[in-house]
């Protein structure tokens, strides 16, 4: 019994950090290259990203291309990250996107063709 009483604050404190990780979990975005020569970075309702709240993100990656020779490279204010052109499958980024900055993203071997920008508001 007497151990009991001392587990019990711990419980309460578990639980209330479990609480606050969920109510701040970061949105989803969802970037997507392919079928075909097309790039988009998305948001859970389906809108094109221009301009978004600064803050933390995860960026669920689908790169379906293959064969093409594609990939989706995010860069700006100290991002770099990019699926491997010839990579076929789903990526997961956690990101901070910060306020007043822009970030673009391309696919390397067709740049002037594949690309898209935002700005982090
Ligand atoms: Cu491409």
């Amino acid at each position: 019994m007497f151990r009991w009483l001392f587990l019990l604050p711990a419980v309460a404190v578990s639980l209330a950090i479990a609480a606050s990780a969920s109510a701040k979990s970061p949105s989803k975005l969802y970037a997507k290259v392919g079928p075909g020569f097309t790039i988009s970075l998305k948001d859970g309702a389906g809108r094109v990203v221009k301009r978004i709240k600064a803050g933390r993100y995860v960026i669920v990656v689908t790169d379906r291309t293959g064969d093409d020779a594609h990939n989706f490279h995010l860069k700006g204010a100290g991002l770099d990250l990019r699926t491997g052109v010839g990579f076929v499958g789903t990526r997961t980024w956690t990101v901070r996107l910060v306020r007043g900055k822009a970030y673009r993203y391309i696919c390397d071997p067709h740049e002037l063709a594949m690309h898209g920008s935002f700005k982090a508001v």
